[in-house]
């Protein structure tokens, strides 16, 4: 599951500011110099915890799986990412240490006006600390918005993975070979997200269905660096590959060009076996030499026949992927 589904987004510094004063503007009761400490420990108990939720919030990079740490690489500065939680750690401890000094000050003052100086002191300094994480604080608030296209995609169980050219079908598979109705999950690079489906593979196992709009339907040579980090973050989730080809051309892209996208998704993910989907068969009837054409140049590919429309070679399909995954 997405390691980053629980983290926080810091506030902005002068929101911690006001947060934390007027945490420590509620009075408590007791002698004026017992509510003057406890005023400024709540105070700066409020910007240290603020800090240090948002730290923990994170999970630990060293036991993150390998998709997501992939995935995270595409969307933020890792390195970054962790030198910031560092800053915030760091002023949520300095802010602490501040809080002992002037509170040790504050049982040794017995004027209320050296009272109110170390208030003041305590609220100049703790400000200061503050002040100087702003650009991490900033960089995590930002990154908090890119975290948020990470999906919930399960590592540990086989995936199916749809590819192919705009409109050749590849929604319409998932919904069939799916168990129940899809959910879009978002994703890094695609505004349409993916469609994550599953699918009963027998033996009380199932396999995750996963059609990738805007992700492999055009050459990748075509991409820049993070969104083929993104791309091939899908490398890492153990499964197989199906894609989506359509012989009519009806979706509006000749059969060189599905050819030349399929052999790039095939040499991407060269690790995996891969099945091309001959789709649209209600319709071949109508495109015999095209359908003649393609079948010539896919012959070195594992293909099956179906159409999404009728639920032709559905099941076919179905059991050959679930042969391949059990
Ligand atoms: N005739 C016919 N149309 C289909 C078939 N499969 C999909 N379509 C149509 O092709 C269009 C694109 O399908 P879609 O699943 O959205 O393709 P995607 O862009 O690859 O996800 C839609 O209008 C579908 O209804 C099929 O087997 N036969
Ligand atoms: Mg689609």
């Amino acid at each position: 599951m997405n390691p980053f589904s629980r983290i926080l987004r810091p506030p902005e510094i002068d929101k911690i500011m006001d947060i934390s004063v007027r945490r420590g503007m509620k009075s408590a009761g007791g002698t004026p110099k017992e509510r003057e400490i406890e005023r400024i420990r709540r105070m700066m108990d409020a910007s240290s915890a603020i800090l240090m939720s948002v730290v923990r919030s994170y999970p630990n990079f060293s036991s993150i799986d390998k998709f997501y740490l992939d995935l995270l690489d595409s969307i933020v500065d890792k390195d970054k990412l962790k030198h910031s939680l560092g800053a915030l750690s760091w002023a949520s401890r300095t802010i602490k240490r501040i809080k002992r000094e002037i509170i040790s000050s504050l049982r040794q003052a017995s004027d209320p006006k050296e009272m109110e100086k170390l208030r003041n002191m305590a609220i100049a300094r703790m400000d200061s600390v503050l002040r100087r994480i702003e650009p991490e604080v900033n960089y995590l608030r930002n990154a908090y918005l890119e975290l948020r296209k990470i999906p919930n995609v399960r590592t540990d169980v086989p995936s199916v993975i749809l590819s192919g050219m705009p409109n050749t079908g590849k929604s319409s598979i998932t919904q069939r070979i799916s168990t129940g109705k899809p959910e879009i999950a978002p994703y890094p690079f695609t505004t349409k997200g993916l469609l994550l489906g599953h699918m009963d593979i027998g033996n009380f196992r199932v396999a995750q269905v996963i059609d990738t709009p805007g992700l492999l339907d055009r050459p990748l040579s075509r991409r820049n660096k993070l969104e083929l980090q993104a791309i091939t973050a899908l490398r890492d989730l153990p499964g197989i590959i199906l894609f989506v080809f359509d012989p009519t051309e009806t979706c509006g892209y000749p059969i060189r060009e599905q050819i030349n996208v399929l052999r790039d998704v095939s040499e991407t993910f060269s690790g995996k076996k891969l099945i091309v989907v001959m789709n649209k068969m209600d319709l071949w009837g109508n495109f015999q030499d095209k359908v003649k054409e393609a079948l010539a140049l896919l012959d070195k590919y594992e293909h099956m026949k179906v159409s999404a429309l009728t639920g032709d070679g559905m099941d076919n399909l179905i059991e050959r992927v679930k042969s391949l995954l059990s």
